[in-house]
């Protein structure tokens, strides 16, 4: 089977080369063409996926997997492009998603701290007023979808399988896939052509190994769509596939990473919640866990990455009246990180309290999460330019990260007043270790403000003043 996969970022590309290693010819196309080239060339945009590297250069090498700037005729066609979130502000509209702390290319946060505080901040901002209908005017950016629609339609032929794989709002592969390719195609989505959604649904950090275990969705437009799609997907995945329909399925989705997103919300909740009561939210979690039935997700400074911070407003953009809960666990969320900020500043006061000077901070680990090199929606960058913007000297550090990982640990600990951990690296783990800083530092501990329940009481009884995310003083 012939198989041309549009879009080869972080989904698209994973997912054409597990096709190809199924034994289907597969044609990946992106509209980057110095992506196309750098793929051509044996090179590779996604790093810390294991077996990634060599799956590609397998598929690549065995002619299976074929890298392209234009679509060809195909028996089937995945559509794996991206799904932004844009933000209506009067008549202009505007990206929501991440653009700050693009200015901080060497590491050190600098720069224009107007541009750095960006459209996630005022998107934060106009949340935390919940009675307004502010999360209501964020839309998904369908753009891609439609491009990336109107680039297939000249290829595809009765009898053709068309997937949209991109997370999007309930109703899209009808109103907009269909749509365009009846118009375009002059063939009819119920009887010639074969259309589904089947999302993606990989954690970051593992995703080869999910793109095959996990059980995948799939919903067709009719039962011929959906019966057909079930079949193409038990070609190359291990995990169970099960069939609805395509409104079903986009919601599936959106209702899974809502799910997450309210739960943590939960738990920062909680968390702001034990610095009132004087608890220490981890300990109660851990405990509260220990019931059968409870299983609460971990506080910290925000939610990043580029799916759990957008999908719930594409659920909230189709039912906005109804999505409340939703809405405000978005608002909490979003909150995190002006509290770190907070809490930031009461530690430099009480410092000032004893003669310290919290000056420069060092921000410890700048992906979205632990163990991947993905910056994208991460609290951290908004943090780091919140800092600055209050007249701190920041540095940003992490390992993953090439321009945060210039400085190395040791000069970050030479230099900071105060070291915020924000991103719970393994690394980290095993480079911060009491001795280890002591031995850095010198006489001159930094203070830490720690949002990942990371420092445990050996660092207060050694000395340092830990300040932490969750636990009332
Ligand atoms: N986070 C917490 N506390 C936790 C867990 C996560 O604050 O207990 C934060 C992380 O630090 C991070 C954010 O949430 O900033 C998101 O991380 P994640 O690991 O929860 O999720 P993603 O965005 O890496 O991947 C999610 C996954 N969805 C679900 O688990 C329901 C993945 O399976 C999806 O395929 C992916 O979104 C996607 O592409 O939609």
């Amino acid at each position: 089977m012939k198989v041309c996969v549009i879009g080869l970022g972080y989904i698209g590309f994973p997912t054409a080369c597990v096709i190809a290693d199924a034994g289907h010819e597969v044609i990946g196309v992106d509209v980057n063409v110095d992506l196309v080239e750098k793929l051509n060339n044996g090179g590779l945009h996604i790093v810390n996926e294991d077996g990634l590297a060599d799956l590609a250069k397998r598929a690549c090498s065995s002619g299976y997997l074929r890298v392209s700037d234009h679509p060809e005729k195909s028996d089937v066609f995945i559509l794996a492009v991206p799904t932004p979130l844009r933000h209506r502000k009067g008549s202009a509209t505007e990206v929501a998603s991440q653009p700050s702390a693009q200015s901080c290319g060497d590491g050190k946060t600098g720069g224009d701290i107007a541009t750095c505080v960006s459209a996630r901040e005022a998107a934060a901002t106009a949340e935390i007023d919940v009675s307004s209908h502010a999360a209501a005017s964020f839309r998904a950016d369908l753009s891609y979808v439609k491009d990336a629609t109107h680039s297939i339609a000249p290829f595809v032929k009765a009898g053709d399988l068309v997937i949209l794989e991109s997370t999007v709002p309930p109703g899209t592969t009808a109103n907009v896939v269909c749509n365009i390719l009846q118009r375009e195609t002059g063939l009819d989505c119920s009887l010639d052509i074969l259309v589904a959604h089947a999302p993606e649904r990989v954690l970051p950090g593992n995703m080869l190994h999910e793109l095959k275990h996990n059980d995948r969705i799939v919903g067709g437009m009719n039962v011929d769509a959906t019966e057909c799609a079930v079949a193409f997907y038990k070609s190359f995945v291990l995990g169970d596939v099960i069939g609805t329909d395509a409104t079903t399925a986009e919601t599936v989705k959106l209702m899974e990473n809502t799910f997450r997103d309210v739960n943590i919300a939960l738990a920062n909740e909680f968390a702001l919640i034990a610095e009132r009561l004087g608890v220490d939210v981890f300990e109660a979690i851990s405990l509260a866990n220990r019931h059968p039935r409870v299983s609460f997700l971990k506080p910290g400074p925000g939610v990043g990455g580029h799916c759990i911070p957008i999908d719930p407003y594409f659920i909230i953009q189709s039912a906005p009246e109804e999505a409340q809960l939703i809405k405000l666990a978005r608002c909490i969320n979003s909150y995190m990180t002006y509290h770190v900020l907070c809490l930031l500043e009461s530690l430099a006061q009480e410092a000032e309290g004893v003669g310290k000077r919290i000056h420069t901070v060092g921000v410890l680990g700048a992906s979205y999460k632990a163990n991947v090199g993905d910056e994208r929606e991460s609290p951290s960058l908004e943090i780091a330019c919140l800092a600055e913007n209050k007249g701190y000297d920041v540095i940003i550090h992490d390992p993953y990260i090439e321009r945060f990982a210039k400085m190395s640990l040791k000069e970050v600990i030479q230099q900071a007043d105060a070291l915020i951990l924000l991103t719970d690296h393994d690394v980290y783990k095993s480079q911060l270790t009491t001795e280890n800083v002591k031995s850095i530092a010198g006489e001159d501990l930094p203070w830490i403000l720690d949002t990942r329940g990371f420092f445990d009481s050996q660092w207060d009884a050694e000395g340092y003043r830990v300040r932490r995310l969750g636990v009332g003083e």
